[in-house]
């Protein structure tokens, strides 16, 4: 059975991780919901997409539910739709006559199938009811002979698509109708020009652009998160909690454990899987001493060793094997402007280098060709061997950058970072010293 993706509910806050949800995003938000659940806001854990296969491995691991998927939060016609009875095409006019009276403004025509064959509008009702014309002759009209044609929108299309033509139209009532044309009801103006918002809580990330699709539409009525600022402003003040711990699971479990809460088994190994997969067994300069304490806390009540179901959640990330090129790159790239240096970096987790090696030559392809095609000036692929706490980068990019950066040379487009494993941390901040030094 298709997911249905596109239906949020306007009265349901989400917490939900960034695109692309990796182990911490997917943890996070399952905690962070329950958390907020067990202290009395209500919300739904949410996630933007497909979770990675670590995640997928700590879910099947804990025996715990994915999040509801959410592809997109703009508000549609459907969330602006009320159900108004119709009639059908071949109904007399009393039939519509009586929908007026019940206070509708237009009578949609609606056949057995429930398709739609346009409107009555109660203008037409009046100019039919005072036409000079002898009245059981008026009576037997049909709706469908005094109807005129109206616009349709699909419940999913969203309105923000529609906004000329909604803005040039003449009418006040939309038709509405489902994926197979059959009509669902009636949207106002009024009501699409106000529709309702997505309420969302991020976490594990707090800038748009990696936020769910149509994120800018939405209301953000709360952030929890780790990373670096890039926040949206927002209309009202918000809770907003950004604190450089390893994860943001290990942020929800001290909220958890401050609250003395009974965190479940299955979740406290979610979010110990969060905090473990970011802080790659605490062993990423990222860790800090919370996470380790938060972390032991998790693990027992898990009931697992934190090393070695660590062992086993860094092994269960794809690697490079069974992957294309192009997504080992894009999966997990970030873009930066570092003076008027356009640079865009992407990481990924392997557990040994020997695959590396194999697929060099391909990497350099698919390097090569976002380099020219988003006109950076620089682009790597940070390979990191989390086993031994390791990474390579493989990059392209502007001459004087190459020559200039500070690791290991093994050859033309290959460095050895040696003990780098954060982006965010090491290799970003040591690329920012080099290149504000510039030319
Ligand atoms: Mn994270």
């Amino acid at each position: 059975m298709k997911e249905r993706t596109d239906r949020w509910d306007p009265g349901v806050t989400y917490v939900i991780g960034h695109q692309r949800p990796d182990t911490d995003a997917i943890a996070s938000a399952l905690g962070y919901a329950w958390f907020l659940n067990q202290t009395g806001t209500p919300v739904t854990a949410a996630r933007a997409g497909q979770p990675g296969e670590q995640a997928l491995f700590a879910l099947n691991q804990f025996q715990v539910s994915p999040p509801l998927l959410l592809t997109g939060v703009a508000p549609t016609f459907g969330h602006c739709t009320r159900p108004q009875g119709a009639v059908l095409p071949n109904a007399s006019l009393p039939a519509a006559m009586a929908r007026v009276a019940e206070g509708d403004r237009v009578v949609p025509l609606v056949d057995e199938e429930g398709y739609p064959h346009g409107v009555v509008t109660s203008l037409a009702l009046a100019r039919a009811y005072t036409a000079p014309m002898n009245v059981t002759a008026m009576l037997a009209q049909t709706c469908s002979a005094i109807s005129e044609p109206s616009a349709i929108f699909n419940a999913s299309d969203r309105l923000s698509d529609h906004r000329v033509q909604l803005l040039r139209s003449e009418t006040d009532d939309f038709l509405v109708v489902s994926e197979t044309g059959r009509y669902v009801g009636v949207a106002t103006r009024s009501r699409i020009l106000q529709p309702p918002r997505a309420r969302l809580i991020l976490v594990d990330h707090n800038e748009l652009s990696q936020a769910v699709t149509d994120a800018e539409e939405a209301e953000i009525v709360g952030v929890l998160d780790h990373h670096r600022l890039g926040n949206p402003p927002t209309a009202m003040p918000i809770p907003f909690v950004v604190d450089p711990v390893g994860s943001t699971s290990s942020l929800v479990a001290e909220q958890c454990r401050n609250r003395s809460l009974e965190v479940p088994k299955g979740l406290a190994g979610m979010m110990l899987s969060g905090l473990l997969s970011d802080t790659l067994v605490l062993r990423s300069p990222t860790t800090t001493d919370r996470d380790r304490d938060i972390a032991l806390w998790l693990s027992q009540i898990a009931g697992v060793d934190l090393h070695e179901y660590g062992n086993d959640l860094l092994h269960a990330a794809p690697g490079m094997s069974q992957r294309k090129a192009d997504e080992i790159l894009d999966t997990d790239r970030k873009s930066y402007q570092i003076s008027d240096v356009a640079l865009s970096i992407g990481q990924v987790e392997v557990t040994g280098m020997e695959g590396l090696q194999q697929r060099k030559e391909e990497l350099l392809v698919v390097l090569q060709d976002r380099l020219e095609r988003e006109n950076l000036n620089f682009i790597a692929l940070m390979v990191t061997d989390v086993v031994t706490g390791t990474s390579h980068l493989l990059c392209k990019g502007d001459h004087w950058i190459l020559t200039q950066l500070p690791f290991t040379r093994l050859d033309d487009s290959e460095f050895d970072l040696e003990n780098m494993v954060s982006r965010k941390k090491q290799l970003v901040p040591t690329l920012h010293a080099v290149l504000e030094e510039g030319r």
